[in-house]
């Protein structure tokens, strides 16, 4: 009965489906997880990972993320938690920027969609110099079948950068 059980417990971790929230959660990056330097409610985008909360600067509050990407090979990123969303309806994903160093395509958001666990359509803007803060935008109607969205703040595989992020959104657009 006990096995049962634990085989259960198993099969109910692997299919549970991925939470949905109504709004953005932690958009100002105030928040750390202490055991890993991740800012709470973003995932990194692979781990070891060279995205980390951080207390070097910030647009709003005092803390932001940072992401050092000394790899000319890996990618760096942090996706946020997912926001629900309704097909046809237009999506703004943004966040803003600083680049302290590093060569193009620099700093990117990304405003991704989902279909149950499955990525359907994603859209991306980038900037590479940003001396001063500046605000990275993309909007998008949300595709059939969409039920969620993220929002991605990214360093390419071939970027080699030192970037920050902070203040990010992902609202409809009037
Ligand atoms: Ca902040």
């Amino acid at each position: 009965m006990l096995r049962l059980l634990a085989v259960t417990t198993i099969a109910l971790a692997l299919g549970a489906p991925v939470p949905v929230h109504d709004e953005l959660l932690q958009p100002s990056f105030e928040a750390v997880v202490e055991e890993t330097g991740l800012p709470v409610a973003w995932q990194p985008w692979h781990e070891p990972s060279a995205a980390a909360y951080s207390l070097a600067d910030a647009h709003s509050g005092v803390a932001c993320v940072a992401i050092l990407d000394e790899s000319d090979a890996q990618s760096e990123g942090l996706r946020s938690e997912r926001v629900k969303v309704e097909p046809g309806v237009t999506y703004r994903a943004s966040v803003w920027t600083k680049i302290l160093g590093g060569g193009a395509p620099g700093a990117a958001v990304y405003l991704e969609f989902w279909e149950g666990k499955q990525r359907t359509a994603n859209y991306s803007a980038h900037v590479s110099d940003a001396e001063d803060w500046t605000q990275l935008m993309v909007e998008h109607v949300a595709p059939e079948g969409a039920e969620a969205a993220t929002v991605l703040v990214y360093a390419a595989s071939t970027t080699m950068v030192h970037s920050l992020f902070d203040d990010a959104a992902l609202e409809p657009v009037d």
